[in-house]
């Protein structure tokens, strides 16, 4: 992917999202980031690269909040973006880490809610340790309000460390009424999927979305090593704050989470005829609602790492 450095305008961008775009950058040059680099991507979206000291970068699209890419030194991926992604505002970007926000689905409105097919802004950058840490910023707007009419403020925050990268998604109601929500981090790993395997998910109650995703089949997970043999997807409830995924191309990444209290699996099989022998999700997910009074907050962390 091209990477273009875009010091203070930037294109395709509406005009709140220039001035708080801006604003960000100049700051980041005044408070010198090391390591916070605005770029254009695919398709002339903006995105944020993040590079750590230790030669690890990942690159995020504010179109979606979507982290795309988590590269370890020496570049491996170990996120993974469909070939058939676009990157033209048309529809989410398939692939990386996706927010599904505020409805996981299926339900009331569309699949996956609004959260990954609207710009989010940079609100700040830092250095923590020396490693790179932005926080981008979702708020309603009226295209959220015309599905889901509540105000709401999301803060992501996103660091990258040598071995890793972690997560923090704060929801505030910053509405006069309270409202409930389900969602998800829709990770895509890269993965060879007939050598793919997660570790940690034994005794979980399922709801197996295999026939029917509107009526899910109830059970309880016996396998000590879960296996992608075909299509599968499937709600493991009250998972483990730590899985293993064994991507099948010799990494094993520890998934850790706090207040992610589900876990979902998910591998298309020949749905995805293209490409689905490359990746496979293990998502970190809230399927239970969490309802926040007006002010309440509600934060979950993630933190993927190379074992
Ligand atoms: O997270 C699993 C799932 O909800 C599946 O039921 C399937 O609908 C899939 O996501 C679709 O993912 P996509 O990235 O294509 O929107």
């Amino acid at each position: 992917m091209a990477s273009v450095s875009i010091p203070l305008s930037l294109p395709n961008l509406n005009l709140r999202r220039v001035n708080r775009f801006s604003g960000m950058a100049s700051a980041s040059a005044n408070r010198a980031t090391t390591g916070v680099k605005i770029t254009e991507g695919v398709g002339n979206l903006p995105r944020v690269v993040l590079t750590s000291p230790h030669g690890s970068e990942a690159e995020i699209y504010l179109y979606g909040g979507c982290l795309t890419s988590w590269k370890l030194p020496g570049g491996k991926d170990l996120l993974f973006v469909r070939p058939d992604a676009v990157f033209d505002k048309k529809k989410p970007i398939s692939g990386g880490l996706p927010h599904c926000f505020p409805q996981f689905g299926p339900g009331a409105i569309q699949q996956h809610g609004f959260a990954r097919n609207m710009d989010w802004s940079v609100v700040n950058s830092e250095n923590v340790e020396g490693d790179p840490v932005v926080t981008l910023e979702l708020k309603d707007e009226p295209y959220s309000r015309a599905m889901w009419d509540f105000g709401f403020q999301a803060l992501y925050k996103v660091m990258l460390n040598a071995k890793s990268v972690s997560t923090e998604l704060k929801i505030t109601n910053t509405d006069s009424k309270p409202f409930s929500f389900t969602t998800a981090l829709h990770t895509y790993f890269s993965a060879a999927v007939t050598g793919a395997s997660v570790k940690g998910l034994k005794g979980c109650k399922t709801l197996n979305k295999d026939p029917d995703p509107k009526n899910p089949l109830e059970g309880q997970e016996e396998r000590d090593v879960v296996t992608f043999p075909g299509f599968v997807d499937c709600i493991y409830l009250d998972a483990p704050a730590e899985l293993h995924l064994d991507n099948g191309l010799g990494d094993v990444i520890t998934i850790k989470n706090s207040n992610w209290t589900d876990t979902v699996l998910w591998n298309p099989h020949l749905q995805i005829e293209a490409c689905y022998k490359d990746f496979v999700c293990v998502e970190n997910a809230k399927i239970g609602r969490v309802h926040l009074e007006p002010s309440e907050s509600w934060v979950a962390t993630q933190q993927l790492s190379l074992s």
